[in-house]
């Protein structure tokens, strides 16, 4: 009795001290357009905040509410915040992914996001609608930690965001690159590269101190090299987890991925050193002529010196994440009562676009967000097939261990970023090393980390494969997606709806969301099936579809052939151009045929603006799984 007594004191003491040191910050953002030069060679429109652009740096501290209150005033595109890498554990509705989490915030629409954060680290927040965050709608969210494991070893904090940097926006660039004269999808190569979006910036340090660095890149598609001239640091934090001080002179930084270091200083003041971020060029299909992949910054011990040239790199030789030790020591997850495959590979569709799909099937958005579906499909829930074919979903037990295979099948290197956890990263294939093959498991050849990893983005390389695990101890629609922008438009997403039932019966959707989705023109519903079906949640007719395949016989090379020809039409040799035309009509017959949502390819333009029909965010599927006991 004496003793529950006491612990009953202890733990109402704790609770109030977590009650009393916890903190609501609230933050009211207009979102709108600014005229901004950060790379000093074009003026462009950009996306800011309260008619500021680089937008807010937002500081929280693990335990403390987060209040955004957010009001469109872009007048001609919708709009949605993500809080990437956050968990949003309980508040799955606070996500930000349009048709996924909740509606776009539609021009003049308002929307509160409103969440604890129970987790330390580097995060950043961004738009979640439609290609838009490279416009400028991206900026870091720090979570402070007072239980931080190497308090002891940090004097003082320090942030820098890297990121590429378009002069064009979005909406045409998305355009170009989904197009029939882009058949072979080359993404748009970004203009320059940033660093706290700016160049040429200078860090004042001390000497002989240590800083807690804490990088976030914030890119559309360029991963970056980084490193500090004459310095070495030690990685302490990956994607907000703590990990064993490790040793490193050179990361490699994918879109979406947060690096937190110890850099200490020297001992004499007597130079500065360039701080280098160099954009992976290996990404690019080719290089525009005069493109400085390279940013450079200072650190700068004494202001009065010159700020030096950076030291030429000959070859990248970048620091392994792969061998990091998580601090808690956390195991590896055994026994996956799921295995999601996941193969990827880029082809053409009837309309002529260049496509991305995991396993055969491009995301395209629901009419329904899936977790309006989840939320009002009752004992449907979970079946997978009622979030529709395209949104690629998997529904999943609560508290399972579900592991993913993910077999790169294009010659291109890709960040891959799961919603709602941290994964296990568990086995990472060379460049060419194929698709994962389970023997090498069983028979010895690969021995599975004891202690893995675990961040929220992964490179996968070329030709390449990951296997990585999670624990579904998260209710909620959690999309798994490259994090390279364009991909998310051309439908590399597929979406995890985790424990639908227990959602059912733990979330309310507060009003404010509802009503965004009215004020969208036509209004999103909120009830019924991907197809807003809500007599028959297993009668998908009318759901969003992608376009058509290609008429058979047709490849990419054919397509460049045919725009080829085209092209030579056009200036003058007639034959040609007559067999071109030809096979465009044949090419467009194709896209008549095709659904009357275009969802896939309007996506990037439609949904930014006010249609809600051609939904925003890509997912959906023909939802057979490989389960396979281990
Ligand atoms: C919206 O307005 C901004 C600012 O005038 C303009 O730069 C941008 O191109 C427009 N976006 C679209 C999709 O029309
Ligand atoms: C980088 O920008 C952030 C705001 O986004 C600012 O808080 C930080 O101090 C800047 N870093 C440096 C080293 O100036
Ligand atoms: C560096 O700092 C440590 C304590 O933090 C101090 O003991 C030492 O004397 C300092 N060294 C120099 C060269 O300033
Ligand atoms: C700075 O001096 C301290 C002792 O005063 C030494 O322990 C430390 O290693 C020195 N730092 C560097 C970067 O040389
Ligand atoms: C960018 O940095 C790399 C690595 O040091 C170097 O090889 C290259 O020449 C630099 N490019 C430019 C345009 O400065
Ligand atoms: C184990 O299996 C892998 C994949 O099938 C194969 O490449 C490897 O040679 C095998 N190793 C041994 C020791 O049998
Ligand atoms: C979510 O919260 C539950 C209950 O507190 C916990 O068991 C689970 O591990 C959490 N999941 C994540 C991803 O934080
Ligand atoms: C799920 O829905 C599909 C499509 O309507 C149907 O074929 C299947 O039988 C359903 N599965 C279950 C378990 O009800
Ligand atoms: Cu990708």
């Amino acid at each position: 009795m004496a003793l529950s007594l006491s612990n009953f004191l202890v733990s109402s003491i704790i609770l109030l001290t977590a009650f009393v040191a916890a903190e609501t910050h609230t933050y009211d953002f207009s979102i709108g357009w600014v005229i901004r030069n950060p790379d000093g060679q074009k003026d462009r429109p950009v996306i800011g905040i309260n008619g500021e652009w680089p937008i807010p740096k937002i500081d929280v501290t693990i335990g403390d509410r987060l209040i955004v209150n957010v009001k469109n005033d872009l007048g001609n595109e919708s709009t949605s915040l993500h809080w990437h890498g956050l968990y949003q554990n309980g508040t799955n509705h606070m996500d930000g992914v349009a048709q996924g989490t909740q509606c776009q915030i539609a021009p003049g629409a308002s929307f509160t996001y409103s969440f604890t954060v129970d987790q330390p680290g580097t995060y950043w927040y961004h738009s979640h609608v439609g290609g838009q965050y490279p416009d400028g709608l991206r900026g870091p969210l720090i979570v402070h930690d007072p239980e931080n494991p190497y308090a002891d070893l940090i004097d003082e904090e320090l942030i820098v965001t890297l990121s590429d940097w378009y002069h064009e926006q979005m909406p045409p660039l998305i355009a170009k690159f989904l197009s029939v004269s882009n058949p072979t999808g080359a993404e748009p190569v970004p203009q320059s590269a940033l660093m706290n979006d700016t160049q040429g910036l200078q860090i004042p340090v001390e000497p002989n101190k240590t800083y807690f660095l804490r990088i976030v890149n914030m890119a559309a598609f360029a991963a970056q090299y980084f490193w500090i001239d004459g310095h070495t640091f030690r990685i302490i934090e990956v994607d907000g987890v703590y990990h064993e001080p490790t040793e490193a002179s050179l990361l490699y930084i994918t879109a979406a991925q947060r690096y937190g270091v110890l850099l200490t200083t020297k001992n004499e003041t007597d130079a500065n050193f360039a701080i280098m971020g160099s954009m992976d060029q290996d990404l690019f299909d080719q290089i525009p002529d005069g493109l400085n992949p390279n940013v450079t910054s200072y650190l700068v011990y004494d202001a009065s010196l010159p700020m030096p040239e950076p030291s030429e790199i000959e070859e990248f030789d970048p620091f392994d994440d792969m061998e990091l030790v998580p601090t808690d020591g956390e195991e590896l997850y055994t026994d996956p009562s799921l295995i999601v495959q996941l193969d990827v590979l880029m082809d053409n569709l009837g309309d002529g676009a260049n496509y991305a799909f995991f396993s055969g099937i491009t995301y395209v958005a629901p009419k329904v967000p899936s977790l309006y579906t989840a939320l009002t499909a009752g004992e449907f829930a979970t079946n997978a097939s009622v979030y529709g074919t395209n949104t690629h979903s998997f529904v999943l037990e609560h508290n399972s261990v579900v592991e993913i295979v993910l077999n790169n099948q294009d010659p291109g290197k890709h960040p891959f970023h799961l919603h709602g956890h941290a994964f296990q990263t568990i086995l990472r294939g060379e460049e060419e090393s194929g698709d994962f093959d389970p023997e090498s498991v069983t028979n010895g050849s690969v021995v599975y980390p004891t202690k893995p990893m675990r961040r929220d983005v992964i490179l996968v390389r070329p030709n390449g494969h990951l296997v990585m695990r999670f624990r579904a101890d998260n209710p909620g629609v959690w999309l798994f997606h490259c994090h390279i922008e364009w991909h998310v438009d051309s439908g590399l997403i597929m979406q995890f709806v985790e424990a639908p039932l227990v959602l059912q019966e733990t979330l309310t959707i507060p009003e404010d969301h509802f009503a965004a989705c009215a004020a969208v023109s036509p209004p999103v519903p909120t009830i019924g099936n991907a197809a807003a079906n809500t007599k028959d949640y297993l009668d998908l007719t009318g759901q969003n579809l992608p376009h058509a395949p290609l008429p058979s016989g047709f490849t990419a090379r054919g397509i460049v052939a045919l725009v080829f020809s085209i092209i030579a039409g056009l200036v003058g040799v007639a034959v040609i151009a007559w067999y071109g035309m030809g096979e465009m009509s044949q090419l467009e017959k194709e896209k008549q045929v095709d659904h009357v949502q275009h969802v896939a390819a309007d996506r990037g333009v439609v949904s930014r603006t006010n249609t809600a029909a051609e939904g925003d965010v890509a997912g959906g599927g023909d939802v057979i799984s490989e389960a396979r006991a281990k």
